[in-house]
């Protein structure tokens, strides 16, 4: 089921009022493989789905593409008090983001499975991945000399996203090519902090039993480490900027699932933790909390996006 068709009457800021329904609107689960197992020709459907993306206009009504919309959207709430980081929501804020940038990708013609990046497959040398492919991938590393903004941000020599542009950073609209600067351009190059996202690190992540501890230490540990490790545009909160982000991301939301499915009665609505970032008084969080969108999609409670064969998400891993 694809998500755009369900939320087309989009009105500015406000939450969602769609009533719960039963869960029986996911007859056919559409299956999320691991990003090698695409093989080249889906791969390159994929790659030319998010080029398309930024050949199409705003969602949003930004003067900038619909590629774009993604980055701005998601720096825009961390500048704002609707904070989707280090907070409660960042797992099921992520799972719809992550489906709706799945939709545009469709809307751009892309007709393979949604794919992620594992990266505990590749922890023995994060640098050898293949989603860094220069002819399947994204693409490697920036280049050191081309240092076009003064600060890590290192443009992509090889692979077909060489010369994608990109719109934002966190002061604003200052378009840029994509940049990225592995381990920040000073650790010793095949280590890229594995240490934080191989499978035993991924494996004491599963062992929480709760969903605050859980949330807690996916997103501290592997979740920030690919983030810094990748570095360049991948480091700030303008890190859509860079396609990699939601290979990523559905790598997170598949984490997410697979605990989710460990103990489905009671993990599908365990949901936990802080409701802001302020650090005083962070409030607990609950399944009404309403997650902001800025109009990408209309605002949405939590509770509507606990489980992923719904009638409103339906996929597996
Ligand atoms: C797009 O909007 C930004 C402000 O967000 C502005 O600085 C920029 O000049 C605009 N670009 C064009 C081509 O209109
Ligand atoms: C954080 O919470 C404290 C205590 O309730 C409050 O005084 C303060 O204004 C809050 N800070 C922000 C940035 O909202
Ligand atoms: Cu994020």
């Amino acid at each position: 089921m694809r998500l755009s068709g369900l939320f087309l009457s989009a009105s500015l800021g406000a939450a969602a009022t769609i009533p719960r329904q039963a869960d029986n609107g996911c007859a056919d689960p559409a299956k999320r493989v691991e990003w090698r197992t695409l093989g080249a020709d889906v791969q390159k459907q994929y790659i030319d789905a998010v080029l398309c993306l930024k050949t199409k206009p705003s969602g949003i009504g930004l003067n900038t593409t619909r590629y774009d919309d993604f980055p701005y959207v998601h720096s825009h709430l961390d500048k704002t008090k609707l904070a989707v980081h280090s907070v409660a929501m960042f797992l099921p804020w992520h799972r719809l983001f992550v489906q709706v940038y799945e939709d545009s990708l469709r809307d751009c013609g892309y007709t393979g499975p949604m794919a992620y990046w594992d990266w505990t497959l590749d922890a023995g040398d994060p640098t050898k991945a293949p989603v860094w492919d220069p002819i399947t991938g994204f693409g490697g590393n920036g280049d050191p000399a081309i240092d076009v903004m003064d600060s890590n941000m290192k443009c992509l020599v090889d692979g077909p996203l060489k010369g994608f542009q990109v719109a934002y950073t966190m002061k604003g609209y200052e378009p840029h090519c994509l940049a990225r600067d592995w381990n920040s351009g000073i650790a010793f190059p095949g280590d890229m902090l594995a240490d934080s996202y191989n499978k035993e690190a991924v494996d004491k992540v599963a062992a929480q039993d709760n969903y605050k501890d859980f949330r807690y230490h996916l997103e501290g540990g592997p979740h920030g480490a690919i983030h810094s490790a990748v570095g360049g545009d991948m480091s700030p909160a303008t890190s859509p900027n860079d396609p990699i982000f939601f290979l990523h991301h559905t790598q997170i939301d598949r984490l997410w699932t697979l605990w989710q499915m460990e103990k489905p009665e009671t993990r599908t609505t365990d949901f936990g933790g802080p409701k802001t970032q302020n650090l005083s008084n962070p409030g607990e969080a609950t399944l009404d909390d309403v997650m902001p969108y800025l109009n990408l999609v209309p605002d949405i409670k939590v509770s509507e996006v606990m489980k992923t064969q719904t009638s409103k998400l339906c996929y597996s891993y």
